[in-house]
């Protein structure tokens, strides 16, 4: 066992009460590695109490549910958070009341906020990483549950597979999770899954998008609209996926109203690192997926001027 993963492990060991943080707005990866991990601590040690703090998502309905955990759990048990790059991104703000944070994550590690940070950015997911752990324990155990969960992570992390990050250890990884037992084609179904008003819904962003100047894709979405077409945030937030593909715009966006003032971009790219344009506007993520929260449609068009900018060299 690799050294970093041998001290995770010695401090699952020692800690009888373990709580599972992720990060804000939940995605398949976050949901994925916290249950997959829960799940390998659940099956490696039946009296320790272990619990996964996640937001919950329709979507990833299938995987699990969120745990209820009281305040004064988070004094006294020893954290992983997962999936999550910096500590105010935590989904959980009761993280800071706990002294012990493991950090396992896969985003560039600004912000190693644990007293023990795996962190590896060449991974396409944490589930990935997570699933190394796995591996490395000396008899290893988990539910087909958590590693569905994890197959989960990989699969909505890498755009099915077909990111840059995505290697031959991500395919041996999957091979073996069906190895293990896996029911793939019933997650590839649910991830499938679609409601007749998203359908509907992605027909109008398919014929509404916009353009910038050096082809941008972008398209805003309003309240208002999402109540006409009848579909929740987070269903209109996963079109940004239709814009990708059309080979002269290697970078797209989708811009989606949350609340009153508060504008959520999801911006993706092919090619070209928009991750540094992100952080500007006091976003960031991945190079080629990333986002930024802004307080008004106005500010948006400064973000796609910036990302114009960057297409035009
Ligand atoms: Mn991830």
């Amino acid at each position: 066992m690799t050294n970093i993963y041998k001290q995770i492990f010695k401090e699952i060991e020692k800690n009888d009460k373990i709580i599972i943080t992720t990060h804000i707005r939940a995605d398949g990866d976050c949901v994925g590695s916290a249950i997959g991990l829960k799940e390998i601590i659940k099956s490696m040690y039946k009296n320790k109490t272990v619990k996964a703090s996640f937001e919950n998502m329709k979507f990833l309905s299938f995987l699990g549910s969120p745990d209820k955990i009281e305040d004064d759990e988070f004094k006294n048990s020893l954290i992983i958070s997962v999936d999550n790059a910096t500590l105010d991104r935590s989904n959980d703000p009761r993280i800071q009341l706990s002294n012990k944070i493991i950090k396992i994550d896969h985003h560039p590690n600004k912000d190693p906020f644990g007293y023990i940070n795996l962190v590896d950015e060449n991974r396409c997911a944490c589930s990935e990483i997570v699933f190394d752990f796995l591996l490395n324990i000396k008899n290893p155990s988990i539910s087909v549950d958590g590693l569905e969960a994890l197959c989960t992570g990989i699969l909505t992390d890498s755009g099915r597979l077909s990111y840059s990050h995505v290697d031959s250890r991500t395919f041996m990884t999957i091979a073996k999770m069906i190895d293990m037992g896996i029911d793939y084609q019933k997650i590839i179904n649910h991830l499938d899954e679609i409601t007749k008003e998203e359908l509907r819904f992605k027909g109008y962003v398919l014929s509404n998008f916009e353009e910038t100047e050096n082809g941008v894709l972008y398209i805003k979405i309003t309240k208002e609209m999402r109540d006409k077409y009848n579909v929740s945030y987070d269903e209109a937030s996963n079109m940004v996926s239709e814009l990708s593909g059309v080979k002269e715009s290697p970078i797209w966006a989708l811009f989606n109203e949350a609340h009153e003032n508060e504008i959520r971009c999801r911006i993706r790219s092919n090619g070209i690192k928009i991750n540094e344009t992100c952080e500007k506007f006091g976003g960031g993520g991945h190079e080629n997926a990333s986002g930024i929260v802004v307080d008004s449609f106005e500010k948006c068009d400064e973000v796609l001027n910036a990302l114009d900018e960057l297409l035009k060299k």
